[in-house]
């Protein structure tokens, strides 16, 4: 017993002035005393040769200095914690990682700014499909069988008899929500559309549309008229004149095209206008009576007129782009110079 006593005596005064941030030694500490075969369980088997009358206090005693060596060891092992965070290279005074900010593609833009002036007048925005059958596509819309624009020349056939097209015009949609049957209707149809072109700085082999429609009892071409007048003068401005001239499509009768008077030079002739102060903007219409049936709607009780407008012209036009193919080369450098535009 008195051995003992001395002998955790000394243990303490060397464990006392033990002291160390290294992280090694002081795993070298707890191996020594707190290991399995470390000095603590050694002396805790000392216990065996002290007699029994002894054994209470002996045990109290040498638990006493476990406790003593486990809380030596724990503030060891804080003092490195901390000095690792120290040493450590990080220093939260530096900037954060940059988050590149993405843009809206200005397709997307000019669609929406589109979009958003017809819904203030009521008209809602349905999507269709790019795959579309021949009905949908040609037929319904009273293009007879041997039409031109059906010609294999024009249009991407991905199928034949029965024939699966890449939709010409985002008129399918339009044919889409007519049979439905729900009247009446006042929706506009964005989207992509597949013209079997050859690509150039002005022209491409896919491209956007958006068409609208309005079909009630009632409906006149004067209706028209306001509609798309109110769509000028929020689109550019007051001061921008209109005119229609007539035109033809065989979806539509009569049928008209309209243009606005050159964004560029105010009507005085440009290159961008070619000279004429115009540019031309949409074609539109009264919808034929054939199309009005072709999709169960009783041409007698109703009349409707609708309109179809590219995208990707007046987008040029607004952010000063020279060349339609540049808005699908996927060009981060001309893409992130749309980051604040709307
Ligand atoms: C153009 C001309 C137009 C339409 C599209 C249409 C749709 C249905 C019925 C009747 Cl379902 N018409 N759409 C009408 C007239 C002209 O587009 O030059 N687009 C770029």
């Amino acid at each position: 017993m008195e051995q003992l006593l001395e002998q955790i005596n000394s243990y303490k005064n060397e464990i006392e002035a033990f002291d160390s941030t290294d992280p090694k030694s002081v795993e070298e500490f707890r191996i020594k005393w707190l290991g399995t075969k470390g000095l603590v369980k050694t002396i805790m088997g000392e216990m065996k040769n002290v007699p029994n009358e002894q054994k209470k206090e002996a045990g109290q005693i040498l638990n006493e200095f476990k406790v003593f060596v486990e809380t030596k060891f724990e503030s060891l092992k804080s003092s490195t914690s901390n000095l690792e965070h120290q040493s450590s290279n990080l220093d939260l005074s530096l900037p954060g990682d940059e988050q590149p900010l993405g843009a809206r593609h200005p397709i997307t833009l000019m669609k929406n700014r589109i979009i958003s002036i017809f819904q203030r007048l009521g008209f809602a925005v349905a999507e269709g499909p790019e795959i579309e059958d021949d009905f949908h596509n040609f037929t319904a819309l009273n293009l007879p069988e041997h039409h031109p624009a059906r010609d294999m020349q024009d249009t991407f056939y991905i199928q034949q008899n029965p024939d699966w097209l890449l939709r010409t015009h985002t008129s399918n949609t339009q044919i889409r929500e007519m049979e439905k049957g729900k009247l009446p209707i006042r929706v506009i149809c964005p989207g992509r559309v597949y013209r079997n072109e050859t690509v150039s700085a002005r022209s491409h082999c896919f491209f956007h549309q958006l068409e609208g429609l309005y079909i009630d009892e009632n409906v006149s071409f004067a209706d028209l008229k306001q509609t798309l007048y109110f769509f000028v003068k929020e689109m550019y401005g007051k001061d921008v004149k209109v005119r229609f001239r007539p035109s033809y499509f065989p979806f539509t009768e009569p049928s008209a095209e309209m243009d606005i008077s050159c964004t560029l030079c105010n009507g005085e002739g440009c290159s961008v206008c070619k000279k004429t102060g115009w540019l031309e903007i949409l074609g539109c219409g009264m919808i034929h009576p054939n199309v009005l049936s072709n999709c169960g709607i009783d041409p007698n009780k109703y009349t409707g007129y609708a309109w179809g407008m590219g995208i990707e012209r007046p987008a040029l036009l607004k952010y000063g782009i020279n060349d339609i193919r540049l808005f699908s080369e996927n060009d981060v450098r001309f893409l992130k110079q749309f980051t604040s535009a709307v």
